[in-house]
């Protein structure tokens, strides 16, 4: 039997034994993680059960089309440990924050569906593809092996989660099975004009001030191979961005002619937030664990509890080393 197949036994069997199943999402959630909780919702109310849809965290404004996350309770709310928890796209349990690790570890069983190579299966059943793009990915060929027939909503949760986890379908680990399974999705119904619309048609102006003001002041290091993108505390509080906002500016840096990689770091209040993208040969995730992160070869992110300015100088040091000297 596959390894898919013999975990979407167990899990069809723990959830058929529970009358009460929790679904939790991870901190700064994304399109992978909000729209698998979508279809994982659906699935849930299919099968008749009562599902408490844990918040640990805001939901990003471009996700806010996804119905559930109107039901999302919040984590404060929730007293008795759940029989049943089951958590999508989190390589490990410090992603659900103090709170939500806390709940996850009393749970009486859970459950992890992820597609990060770092996952550590922390749960008591796991189901990890590091191959697979996106945890969406994962989540329809569990749902294909638990015999679970798509409806509209759920495909477009799918739909969501493996969007915009492959950058609109442009990262290498896209195969033909990505393009299938979306085949998949639109015999199912799903909605891709709401999800073009509000993920990536949507834009606030505060956002758009925000990007024009790092992006007029983006460096450019080891001959234009990697741009460097820089937004201060002060930026955001110019623009009066939402928290989010800087989200898409690294990509911005990165699809720029002669560039393999974009470097962002963003200050926040006691950390500075790292994040790389590349094109097509430099590894992501080797610059990314320098600074205790991690992710995946064309995406990694890490954070620091240090300066911008030692940060910075960390990062200028490391392009030097790995590409100038390297390229000499
Ligand atoms: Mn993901």
């Amino acid at each position: 039997m596959s390894e898919i197949k013999a975990f979407a036994e167990q899990l069809k069997k723990k959830i058929e034994d529970a009358e009460v199943v929790g679904i939790i999402s991870h901190k700064s959630p994304d399109g992978d993680n909000l729209g698998s909780l979508e279809a994982m919702w659906g699935c849930l109310n299919g099968m008749g059960k009562k599902v408490i849809y844990v918040s640990n965290d805001d939901v990003p404004a471009d996700f806010a089309f996804l119905p559930s996350t109107k039901e999302r309770v919040d984590i404060s709310t929730i007293k008795e440990p759940l029989r049943l928890l089951i958590a999508l796209d989190s390589s490990d349990a410090h992603r659900f924050g103090s709170k939500g690790e806390a709940l996850f570890e009393k749970a009486a069983y859970t459950v992890n569906i992820d597609h990060h190579m770092s996952n550590d299966a922390y749960a008591d059943l796991n189901c990890v593809l590091p191959k697979a793009t996106s945890t969406g990915e994962v989540l329809f060929q569990v749902f294909e092996a638990m015999d679970i027939e798509l409806t509209p909503a759920m495909a477009t949760g799918l739909y969501t989660a493996i969007s915009t986890d492959t950058g609109s379908f442009q990262y290498d680990s896209v195969t033909g099975d990505t393009h299938r399974m979306i085949a998949a999705l639109y015999d199912a119904g799903c909605d891709h004009n709401i999800v073009v619309r509000s993920v990536y048609q949507s834009m606030s102006k505060g956002k758009l001030a925000l990007h024009a003001r790092v992006l007029s002041d983006l460096k450019f290091m080891a001959d234009g191979k990697v741009s460097l993108a820089i937004c201060r505390l002060e930026d955001m509080e110019r623009t009066g961005a939402p928290k989010d906002a800087t989200e898409g500016i690294v990509e911005k840096a990165r699809n720029i002619d002669g560039v393999e990689m974009a470097i962002f770091l963003k200050e926040k209040a006691e950390e500075v937030k790292l994040s790389f993208r590349s094109k097509s040969y430099l590894d992501c995730t080797e610059f990314a664990s320098v600074f205790g992160g991690g992710g995946h070869i064309r995406a990694a992110g890490a954070s620091q509890g240090d300066s911008l300015e030692n940060v910075l100088a960390k990062v200028e040091a490391l392009v030097r080393e790995k590409i100038e000297n390297r390229d000499r």
